[in-house]
């Protein structure tokens, strides 16, 4: 083999390790990318009117008639969310491998769809105590408002909460229920929430013990939900999620980057055989 042939030979395999190499990290950020960013399987969802559940941390059949959507990666979270004609409804279920006797969710709700720190000035607290056993376990709620960077609690608390756990499964369910501004209307303290408006979330999981801070502090990214509103009334039917538009990106994204890859090679094959 001469040193031209030679020359030739190594620059190939510099191009093929240096097209891999990339293309392996290409692979790498972009997965990573993704675990980061997909808080919610949906993101937005469309709140449908269903049935009224009863408020005792069991998932009750009426949930049947609820939209969902799912976070998390460790901890799952899924959130359920339904209205009546004067109440949104809300379920969380976790998901967890361990349960703490003291974890909590506090859903945290912006009186519109922004979503900066400042904007979710409402929080409902479920925090519970004793959780693994059943013969003393309970819980207790606590309505917020966001003051000079923390949350602190309300003169009164405006919604209802419970919480308990699944024997079935050992889940720990969540259940809300927080009125509208036609039933209450404490602008100051709470979202003021209204049929047809759209609305920011956000999930906290953690565990507080009494007399110490939080500790394995989980928040989501925001959901955003819109409550239903249907002329006239009626039942209202489940309607279908709107169109994830961050996942398509995602995909859309990934079969870009492949597709160069592929170009990449051949191309580089093809010029190695002139
Ligand atoms: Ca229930
Ligand atoms: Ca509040």
């Amino acid at each position: 083999m001469n040193g031209l042939a030679l020359m030739t030979r190594l620059r190939k395999h510099t191009t093929i390790t240096g097209i891999l190499f990339f293309s392996i990290c290409a692979v790498l950020v972009l997965s990573h990318y993704i675990t980061m960013s997909s808080a919610w399987t949906q993101d937005e969802i469309i709140v449908p009117v269903g049935d009224i559940p009863i408020i005792d941390g069991i998932q009750d059949a009426a949930w049947n008639k609820a939209n969902v959507t799912k976070s998390g990666e460790i901890d799952i979270i899924n959130l359920k969310a339904m209205i009546n004609s004067s109440y949104l409804f809300i379920l969380v279920e976790i998901q967890a491998t361990n349960h703490d006797d003291d974890e909590y969710i506090k859903l945290l709700l912006s009186n519109s769809s922004d979503f900066e720190d400042e904007d979710f000035i409402d929080a409902k607290l479920i925090q519970t105590r004793n959780f693994s056993k059943a013969d003393n376990r309970s819980y207790i709620i606590t309505d917020q408002v966001y003051y000079e960077g923390e949350y602190i609690s309300d003169n009164q608390t405006n919604f209802v909460g419970a919480a308990n756990i699944s024997a079935g499964n050992k889940y720990s369910y969540y259940e809300f229920s927080i009125p509208f501004a036609s039933v209450n209307n404490d602008t100051l303290n709470d979202t003021s929430i209204v049929l047809g408006n759209t609305f920011a979330l956000k999930v906290e999981f953690g565990i507080h013990k009494e007399d110490q801070s939080p500790t394995s502090v989980e928040r989501t990214e925001e959901l955003l939900i819109t409550l239903e509103k249907k002329e006239g009334g009626g039942n209202g039917d489940i309607e279908e999620f709107p169109l994830n538009l961050k996942i398509l990106s995602y995909v859309m994204f990934s079969i870009t980057g492949v597709a160069f890859i592929v170009i990449a090679v051949i191309t580089f094959q093809s010029r190695s055989k002139i």
